[in-house]
């Protein structure tokens, strides 16, 4: 690791790289995250390894030492902000263009919640696989989940939430589509750093996505299930 800030990126190997990058992200330095995004592609690093070593690793250590309180919330910010910076590089590289439609998502992060750079990436990855998704951005109360399943008659409603507190929200929204008789008009996908398989069907949602890879694979897996229910349906008149 070095910590001279005027490191010649290009000169450094692809591990040194990558581990620079994380040195890099946890001191939110911006232009660096950018300028070693663009050398490993340049190197013909696959997008999705980019994102995932260098970028999603280097959050994972940032996270480490928030928990501890070595790192406080500006620091974080910068680091995220570094993090969305390289996202914005990968982010055209990973949204394939002219793929046939494999459905469509909505997706917020839920009330009470403002990380989003996880959603982004979920957002980031559905795209790239063909799916039309809309952003309904942060600290989103179960009104605008209804309203933006009203307004925008999706296949999926995903769902994000990183913190202990707010996880539990999830419930409430799916509680209300129930109460309102749509809850079996869409597949319901949840994430987030603290949830897990058992808190899913605890609140209700087809399926928990550990990461945004599991997001695309599962998100295909029910439109798969719903197609083939729906031929089925028609097959029997
Ligand atoms: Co916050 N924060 N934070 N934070 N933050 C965590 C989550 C925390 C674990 C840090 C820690 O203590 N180690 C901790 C939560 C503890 C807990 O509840 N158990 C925490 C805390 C406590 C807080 C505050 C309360 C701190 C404070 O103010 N004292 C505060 C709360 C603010 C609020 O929301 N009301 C806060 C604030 C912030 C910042 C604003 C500084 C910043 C957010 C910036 C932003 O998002 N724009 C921030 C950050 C960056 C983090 C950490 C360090 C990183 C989160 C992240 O971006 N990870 C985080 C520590 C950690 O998670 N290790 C932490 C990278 C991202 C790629 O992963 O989000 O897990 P992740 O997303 C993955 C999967 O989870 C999944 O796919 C994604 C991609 O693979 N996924 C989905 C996520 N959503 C999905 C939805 C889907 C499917 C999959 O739908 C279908």
């Amino acid at each position: 690791m070095q910590e001279d800030e005027d490191v010649d990126l290009e000169s450094l190997s692809d591990d040194e790289l990558v581990e620079q990058m994380h040195d890099d992200l946890y001191d939110g330095l911006a232009e660096e995250i950018e300028q070693g995004t663009r050398i490993l592609l340049e190197r013909g690093w696959q997008p999705y390894d980019v994102l995932t070593k260098a970028l999603v690793e280097g959050m994972r250590i940032v996270g480490i030492d928030f928990r501890d309180g070595i790192l406080f919330v500006p620091e974080v910010l910068m680091s995220a902000n570094s993090m969305k910076a390289g996202m914005g590089i990968l982010k055209p590289l990973l949204a394939e263009t002219g793929a046939p439609k494999m459905g469509k998502m909505v997706i917020g992060t839920v009330k009470g919640d403002i990380h989003d750079i996880g959603k982004n990436l979920v957002i980031m990855m559905m795209e790239g696989a063909g799916f039309e998704v809309i952003d309904m951005g942060i600290n989103n109360p179960v009104e605008n989940y209804l309203a933006a399943l009203e307004e925008h008659q999706p296949d999926i409603l995903g769902m994000s939430a990183l913190l202990t507190t707010t996880m539990p929200y999830m419930k409430v929204v799916v509680d209300a589509m129930v109460e309102k008789g749509i809850r079996s008009d869409y597949i319901v996908l949840v994430g987030g750093a603290p949830l897990n398989e058992e808190f899913a069907a605890s609140v209700g949602a087809d399926a928990y996505c550990r990461d945004a890879a599991i997001a695309v694979e599962t998100a295909k897996f029910f439109m798969a299930r719903r197609q083939g229910s729906a031929e089925a349906l028609a097959a029997t008149g």
